[in-house]
């Protein structure tokens, strides 16, 4: 859990520090820590117990100060300059920093000039206009404010995917050492994958209830006991609460399929139920007063005549009627993906080489990366001009060639991730891109665009023979900002007629295809390329899994992925 520890006080440090005002320099560099050992996978508790300020240095965007305040945390449980940050400022003024589209300069403008400390009294100026009055804010500032309250509040209380799945399989993991703990599994929304999640669910098979109970309740990390009892517990770890259920080991099935959801889904199963003379619940099946199963999750599908479903696809959206048919799709595994379509290096706003990507990439038993590194636009991204991107062709062929002669199956993909500029041109002049091995278009500025012209705006792009890939084709990012407007089946159905590949992000705040879209690809028989858009090593093989589980949730099977298809297939894709 450490790890996570660790990038939300670095997070907090960068949010009080922007309050303060203070050096925009020091800033980026707490920011960009978080982000990085957000996506670790190694337990940073053991490297800086082990290897200390030097191992820890190694890390992209750690310097030494960071890496001292790590083997601080991971001693202590805090750092003494988040401690001391923390107490300079009230707690209802870090809350403000989390409103989409306010920044922290209107924050401590609103802050010191009217003593704003809360979202109520914020919400409470904007409406009665008492910002206007201030130097630098005016009428549209103050309706800014309003619409980023609104979409706050919208996405409080519920967590990213990947913030809650750390915590619940590490609750996991511990419960699991237990002698009283017969199995146990994720349930609820987690285990569904939804992007975001309300609640974790865990459920518990055991005789002796107390044990798990007590053991849960007192494990490291877990801030507020809201709840014990012998069949439920609820706590709440980083804010984020957490319910335990157990149960005899003859209900488990039946169990974990009420509690894994959704509850759309669990109302279809109990009307088949019904119809077949069959009581289902989370004890289990029942004819009259009779069990007839419910040990197995299996069971329950059984019962009612259903071949089985893959909790992703558990929304009422459709699944029943297709297991009825035996048409549950064959869900696409981790295991298919054979590369990554979407990945930046140095040459942009990467943090390490093309060698060292296509390294983890190798590592990973992938086949091949698209390096596709920003068009000139994204200036603040480092994107390239025509000389860099002629040097860096040099350096891929160069490469290349050593995979060549080391006899590895390997390509790096010349890419580059080109704007689609607000007067629908690209960003690329068509003789650069006609020699890219793949393009990934995308939009970045002027989100604010109509939808007609958004829509016509990428259309075009698909449009252009030399364009590949559409990335994140709506911009969202969860919980900050609202995807643009535009109209999906259009560019479901350009994407058909110019065979263009639309994106699934795998960030997990942007997962951009939804789930949703993906299903919409599939139906209008567009590929879709589950992109990792990683900026370093590590995060190319941590992101991926929830780019994947999207997938799963959209129906997508290997064939609908075009990254499931090795080297040589993928090639005459994009060449196509
Ligand atoms: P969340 O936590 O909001 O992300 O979503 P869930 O799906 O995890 O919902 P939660 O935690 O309230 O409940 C866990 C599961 O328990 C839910 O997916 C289905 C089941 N469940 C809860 N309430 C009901 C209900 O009223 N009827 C039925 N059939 N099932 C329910
Ligand atoms: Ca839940
Ligand atoms: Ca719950």
């Amino acid at each position: 859990m450490i790890n996570l520890d660790m990038a939300r006080i670095f997070d907090e440090i960068a949010d009080i520090l922007e309050v303060k005002g203070e050096n925009q320099f020091r800033i980026r560099a707490y920011r960009r820590a978080a982000r990085t050992i957000e996506t670790l996978t190694q337990d940073l508790k053991v490297i800086a117990e082990r290897g200390g300020v030097s191992e820890l240095k190694k890390i992209p965007g750690v310097g030494e100060g960071i890496a001292k305040k790590m083997v601080e945390i991971a001693e202590t449980g805090d750092c003494k300059k988040h401690m001391d940050l923390m107490r300079e400022v009230p707690p209802g003024l870090l809350e403000l920093l989390a409103i989409p589209r306010v920044g922290p300069k209107t924050i401590a403008k609103v802050h010191e000039e009217l003593g704003i400390n809360s979202i109520e009294e914020l919400e409470e100026s904007a409406k009665s206009h008492k910002l206007e009055g201030l130097p630098g804010l005016g009428a549209k500032v103050e309706e800014n404010i309003l619409k980023g309250i609104e979409q706050y509040r919208r996405y409080k209380g519920r967590a990213l995917l990947s913030k809650a799945l750390p915590y619940a399989e590490s609750i996991v993991n511990e419960l699991k050492k237990l002698d009283a703990v017969e199995r146990i599994t994720i349930a609820g929304s987690l285990r569904r994958m939804r992007e975001t999640i309300g609640d974790i669910d865990i459920l518990v098979a055991s005789k002796r209830p107390k044990e798990v109970m007590d053991a849960f309740t007192s494990l490291e990390g877990i801030e507020d006991v809201i709840g014990k009892g012998e069949t439920k517990s609820s706590v709440t770890i980083k804010g984020i609460n957490a319910d335990l259920r157990v149960v005899d080991a003859v209900s488990f099935g039946a169990a974990a399929h009420y509690f894994t959801g959704s509850k759309h889904h669990n109302i279809r199963i109990r009307e088949l139920g019904v119809k077949n003379g069959l009581k289902i619940n989370e004890y289990g099946i029942f004819r009259a007063d009779d069990r007839i199963g419910g040990e197995n999750e299996e069971d329950v599908f059984e019962s009612v005549g259903l071949a089985y479903i893959p909790p992703e696809l558990r929304e009422d959206r459709g699944e029943v009627e297709a297991a009825k048919e035996n048409g549950i799709p064959k869900l696409v595994e981790a295991s298919d993906i054979k590369g990554d379509l979407h990945v930046h290096t140095k040459w942009s706003d990467g943090k390490n080489s093309i060698e060292e990507m296509a390294e983890t990439a190798i590592s990973s038993g992938y086949e091949y990366i698209a390096v596709a590194d920003h068009s000139p636009a994204v200036g603040i991204a480092g994107g390239m001009n025509d000389e860099k991107i002629a040097k860096r062709q040099d350096e891929i062929e160069k490469v290349n060639k050593r995979f060549e002669d080391e006899g590895v199956n390997f390509r790096v993909l010349a890419a580059a991730e080109v704007d689609i500029k607000s007067d629908f041109s690209m960003d690329f002049p068509d003789a650069i891109l006609r020699k890219l091995d793949v393009v990934v278009a995308a939009v970045h500025t002027k989100f604010s665009q109509d939808r007609d012209t958004m829509t016509k705006r990428i259309v075009t792009a698909m449009e252009n023979p030399n364009v590949d890939i559409i990335a994140h084709p709506t911009g969202r990012i969860l919980g900050k900002r609202d995807p643009y407007e535009v109209d999906m089946e259009m560019l479901m159905e350009a994407a058909k007629d110019t065979g263009t590949i639309m994106e699934l992000n795998s960030f997990p705040d942007r997962l951009d295809l939804n789930d949703i879209h993906c299903k919409m690809a599939k139906d209008y028989g567009v590929l879709v390329a589950i992109s990792t858009d990683a900026h370093d090593a590590m995060q190319m093989s941590a992101v991926i899994k929830y780019g994947v589980a999207t997938a799963r949730r959209g129906w997508l099977e290997a064939k609908d992925v075009v990254n499931t298809r090795g080297l040589e297939e993928v090639t005459k894709v994009v060449k196509g």
